[in-house]
Parts: C-alpha cells; sequence; structure tokens
C-alpha cells in the first residue's frame, strides 16, 4: 500500500464525537446571540449532529451533557439517535451551573453540597447505563478566587474521594475522564488546573481513568504535543476535547487559531498508535459557534481534524527517524515541514467519494436546503447551557 492509500484507510475508519451544545445559541458572558432554527430540544440535536456525520461521514456520535440533555427516557433518546445513523457518545457531567456550587462542588467545604455534586455524578453514571455511553467526562469548575480562601490541600482531599466515589460505581467497561483547565471560572487556584493533578489523580483511581486534554485549556505557549504525547506513553490520554483558542478558553473552531499546532498533536497521536483500531482515545469536539452558523462551524471543525490527521499521516517516519537517528536537525525538521505543507485537500476529496460522501461537505450542506429547513420549522430555539 502507498502511503496515501494506507492514509485513506486510517481516514476512512476515524471517528470525530459532535457535542450537542455546539448545536444550541451560546455566547459570552456578556451576550448570547440567538441564531434562528437552533434545536430546542435534545431531538433535534441529534438531527443537527446526523447532519454533519451525513456530509462528513466520520462524525457518528454524539456526547450529550447532563442536565442540558437530560430526558425522561434515554431509550427513546437512543432510538432517535440510531434512526439517524449516529450513537450516543460520552456524557459531561455539569456540576458548575448551580448557586450552590459558589465556592466549589466536589470540593466544597460544606458538605451538603459536596453530597448534592456527587449525587449528580452519579446520576450521570446511571445515565450512562441506559444510554450504553462508556466515558464519563468530568469536568470541575471547582477553585478560589483570594488567596486564604480554602484550604488547597484539604480541596484535593475532598477531590480525590469525590472520584474515587465516582469510580466505584462505574461498571467494568466504563471509564473517568478527568479534564483539566487552568483558569476560569475560579481565577486564583483551580483545583484541576492541568494534566499533572488530572494525571496524579488518574493514576491513584485505576486503568480506566484517563486524562482529558482540552486543547484550549492552557496557559498561552503551553507545548500541548509534549503533554499528549507524554500521556500516551504512559497510557493515560482518555479523550480530547478539541477547539482552538487565540487567548483563553476561546471554544473557536479547531485548527482556526492554529493549524501548525493541530497538526503536531496529531503527528504525536499517529506516531504513538492512537489512531489504530486498537485506541480507545475519544476524539471529541468541544466548541460553541457564538457568531457563525453551527452546523457548518461543526462541519468546518471535523474538516480541519481530517486535514491535520492526513497531514500527520503522510509525515515519512522512516525518513524522519533516518534523519533523527543521524542528528540531522534540519533534515528531520524539513521532513516534518514536507507533510505538513501538503495540500491534503484532494486526497480528502477522493476519500469522500469513496465513502459516498460528497467531496465537497461544505457545499453539499449550502446547496441541501437543511438550514432553510430548520430555520422555517423551529422557533425559540434553546441556549446551549452557558448562561441558561
Ligand atoms: C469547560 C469545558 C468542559 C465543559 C464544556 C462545556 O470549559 O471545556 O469540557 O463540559 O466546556
Ligand atoms: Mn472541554
Ligand atoms: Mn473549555
Amino acid at each position: 500500500m502507498t502511503g496515501r492509500e494506507a492514509a485513506k484507510s486510517v481516514l476512512r475508519a476515524q471517528k470525530i464525537e459532535l457535542p450537542s451544545w455546539a448545536f444550541g445559541n451560546s455566547g459570552t458572558r456578556f451576550k448570547v446571540f440567538a441564531q434562528q432554527g437552533v434545536p430546542r430540544d435534545p431531538f433535534e440535536k441529534i438531527a443537527d449532529a446526523a447532519r454533519v456525520h451525513a456530509h462528513t461521514g466520520v462524525a457518528p456520535s454524539i456526547a450529550l451533557h447532563i442536565p442540558w440533555d437530560a430526558v425522561d427516557d434515554y431509550a427513546v433518546l437512543g432510538r432517535a439517535a440510531a434512526d439517524v445513523g449516529i450513537k450516543l457518545g460520552t456524557i459531561n457531567a455539569n456540576v458548575f451551573q448551580d448557586d450552590d456550587y459558589k465556592l466549589g462542588s466536589v470540593t466544597n467545604p460544606d458538605p451538603a453540597v459536596r453530597r448534592k455534586a456527587l449525587d449528580h455524578l452519579f446520576a450521570c453514571v446511571d445515565v450512562m447505563d441506559r444510554t450504553g455511553s462508556r466515558d464519563l467526562k468530568l469536568w470541575f469548575s471547582d477553585g478560589t478566587n483570594y488567596p486564604g480562601q480554602d484550604d488547597i490541600r484539604a480541596r484535593q482531599d475532598r477531590l480525590a474521594e469525590a472520584l474515587s466515589a465516582v469510580y466505584e460505581r462505574l461498571s467494568a467497561d466504563q471509564r473517568l475522564i478527568l479534564e483539566y483547565k487552568l483558569f476560569e471560572p475560579a481565577f486564583y487556584t483551580t483545583d484541576v488546573p492541568d494534566w499533572g493533578t488530572s494525571y496524579a489523580h488518574c493514576l491513584k483511581l485505576g486503568e480506566r481513568a484517563k486524562v482529558c486534554v482540552d486543547t484550549g485549556h492552557h496557559a498561552p505557549g503551553t507545548n500541548i504535543e509534549f503533554i499528549v504525547a507524554f500521556l500516551l506513553r504512559e497510557g493515560k490520554l482518555g479523550a480530547f476535547d478539541f477547539n482552538s483558542r487565540f487567548y483563553a478558553d476561546d471554544d473557536l473552531i479547531v485548527g482556526a487559531a492554529d493549524p501548525f499546532q493541530l497538526f503536531r498533536i496529531l503527528f504525536e497521536v499517529v506516531n504513538a498508535g492512537g489512531l489504530a483500531a486498537d485506541s480507545d482515545i475519544a476524539f471529541m469536539l468541544d466548541q460553541c459557534h457564538n457568531i457563525e452558523p453551527k452546523i457548518p462551524g461543526q462541519i468546518r471543525s471535523v474538516m480541519n481534524v481530517q486535514e491535520a490527521t492526513a497531514k500527520a499521516l503522510l509525515v515519512d517516519t522512516e525518513a524522519l527517524g533516518a534523519a533523527q537517528a543521524a542528528g540531522d536537525v534540519l533534515g528531520a525538521n524539513g521532513v516534518l515541514m514536507d507533510a505538513y505543507n501538503t495540500d491534503v485537500r484532494p486526497l480528502l476529496a477522493e476519500l469522500r467519494e469513496e465513502m459516498g460522501v460528497d467531496p465537497d461537505p461544505m457545499g453539499a450542506y449550502a446547496r441541501s436546503g437543511y438550514a432553510e429547513q430548520i430555520t422555517g420549522d423551529r422557533v425559540g430555539g434553546r441556549q446551549a447551557g452557558w448562561g441558561a
């Protein structure tokens, strides 16, 4: 098989999960800009995700956020997803949007609040039991704003206690994925601020606890691909939340701000076998489309991940290894840059045709009439959850 054909076979099997909240209205803390035709319930979010999958062929699942996507009967929701050819994926817990959580959720100094947060996390595992989801993704907004506000080590103890209770509650085929974020909403200390903190907790929990790398959750200039390489080597990279950032947690379209960084990250993934058939890394988008239309925003995001992946797959690893072994600094760098500078769009167009998908997903969506249809059909669409 040529390098091109080998790349295509990996790209054909690639799966990128979509976040339900990308389809709802969203904004910043200054303003939510409402768009016409946005989903009014989780069923309509599923319908929109199915459109993204129909035009890309590689986005066959949707992540849910509880309680934003809470329904009475998850079997009904699962069937609705199956009817349009997609699956319910990762369950994301939400212990950050309740007045009780002002001083934290699972790390709150008040045991009653900690109990409430833990009960929600257990309820999320109940949801997973019904949806058949493998992964529970935990992100805690917990932290402090002022030095002295709370005891940093005591908060770590409370966090460890809650994580261990949740881990114990999981069944053998379920995983706990712990996401970190440097700051926001807490501005002084965050209880899970970085990959090291997440990794240390996951290590103590066990095999099925892994780290989520949200690409927007680092300090400027952080070498994310190093983190990815390290976690892969330790078998502790559980998931990606893909998005891109210029300043903080911008949640912009992945690959928009820094496509070269996305390529470098995906090269580490490819190089460590993270796209092999037996890989259990979950590749997810975590984005908000505040000012651009949401469905094409998601289609573009999926295409950006595919393009970066294709370039990563085209790296001539033999030539790279030889240059590295010979200490040929410029030669090795040249091999990587050759792949990055390859225009992979024709290869992806060809792949899509082979997969029975329109080679031009953005154009195909625009021509499909779906945007006009939902604008007419749906009145009073919902917020994604932020500030809801
Ligand atoms: C936190 C975060 C986390 C949440 C999502 C909505 O910033 O990245 O993954 O669940 O945003
Ligand atoms: Mn995230
Ligand atoms: Mn985030």
